[in-house]
């Protein structure tokens, strides 16, 4: 194909057991509410979508921590669903359009596109890192260690129990995903053992540091140019909201100032349709339970925004 796969399919996940703010399950439905397969068939696509995902709670009492990690049980099982999900649709040679949901969902998301291209790339834009270790992680919410798993980094977690606890909780995951493979854009508020991780992985990424300096045209160029060289692999593009300035898209859980401008966040879209290989895409943290109504809608309709301009909107 050309311009990607002629068939969209949503895969909505109202989940929020990777962070501890309630809302931001309800994204999915106010993104599919606000219209987004309308405007994407209005885009020529034939869009698929029967429904958001029912996924079985698992209680907390039935789920205690294991080392800091919160939910883990809960996350996982939900996140090897939408693997399964998300690579039923590559394979089918359909363009997954997860909508979540917390961004460990993208265990899920990137796991289900490895297994259908197992030499996609993956262009994760978003203010944080979501690359925390059983080790290094404060917060415990696994929505900030995603790409740690998909890496297959170590988890260490303080009792050998637990490593294997974790491991044995989290071995659906194949740790498919090569460091090389990977490239941020949006980086702001990356932990300091995140940036050790970062360093020692040899891991790209583009913060807004290079956004300012470089602008995003050439950022984006120099990001397909590391992951993509010859752009010739599929790519997953996953899509964190809070990416975004604050000011564009005020509700999501962890808004970080000084984010990408509204054109910024569309151009990185854009730019990766042009490129033809788009397989898949996430967005992730629309959180429509936080601030006020007003931000609520400019929030959804700029995640629908986006979502249509990797989809071809804006290419004339
Ligand atoms: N790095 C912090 C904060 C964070 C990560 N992702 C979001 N927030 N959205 C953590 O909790 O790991
Ligand atoms: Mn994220
Ligand atoms: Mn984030």
């Amino acid at each position: 194909f050309l311009q990607g796969p002629k068939t969209a399919s949503i895969v909505g996940c109202p989940f929020s057991g990777g962070q501890p703010k309630v809302g931001v399950d309800k994204g999915p439905i106010h993104l599919v509410e606000a219209g987004l397969v309308q405007q994407l068939e209005g885009l020529g696509w034939k869009v698929n979508f029967d429904g958001h995902h029912q996924f079985e709670e698992i209680s907390a009492k039935e789920d205690p921590v294991i080392g800091k990690l919160k939910n883990p049980r809960y996350v996982s099982k939900v996140s090897q669903e939408v693997a399964k999900a998300v690579g039923g649709h590559a394979k089918k040679g359909e363009l997954p359009v997860t909508l979540g949901g917390d961004h460990s969902l993208a265990m899920g998301t990137i796991s289900g596109t490895l297994d259908a291209h197992p030499n996609a790339c993956v262009i994760w834009i978003d203010a944080h890192a979501d690359i925390n270790t059983a080790e290094s992680t404060d917060s415990g919410n696994i929505h900030g260690m995603p790409v740690s798993f998909l890496l297959g980094l170590p988890q260490h977690s303080g009792s050998s129990q637990s490593d294997t606890h974790i491991q044995s909780t989290f071995s659906w995951i194949k740790p498919l995903l090569k460091p090389s493979r990977i490239v941020y854009i949006g980086l702001r508020d990356v932990d300091a053992g995140e940036k050790r991780i970062l360093k020692q992985n040899g891991i790209k990424a583009f913060s807004m540091h290079e956004v300012d300096k470089y602008g995003i045209g050439k950022v984006v160029e120099m990001a397909l140019d590391h992951v993509n060289p010859n752009r010739d692999l599929p790519i997953h593009l996953s899509f964190d909201v809070d990416a975004l300035d604050p000011s564009v898209a005020p509700s999501t859980g962890t808004p970080v100032r000084g984010g990408l401008t509204f054109r910024e966040g569309h151009y990185i879209c854009e730019a990766v349709w042009e490129t033809g290989l788009l397989v898949a895409l996430d967005l992730m943290e629309v959180n429509p339970s936080l601030e006020d109504e007003s931000s609520v809608r400019q929030t959804v309709a700029v995640g629908c925004s986006l979502v249509r301009s990797a989809l071809g909107e804006t290419l004339l």
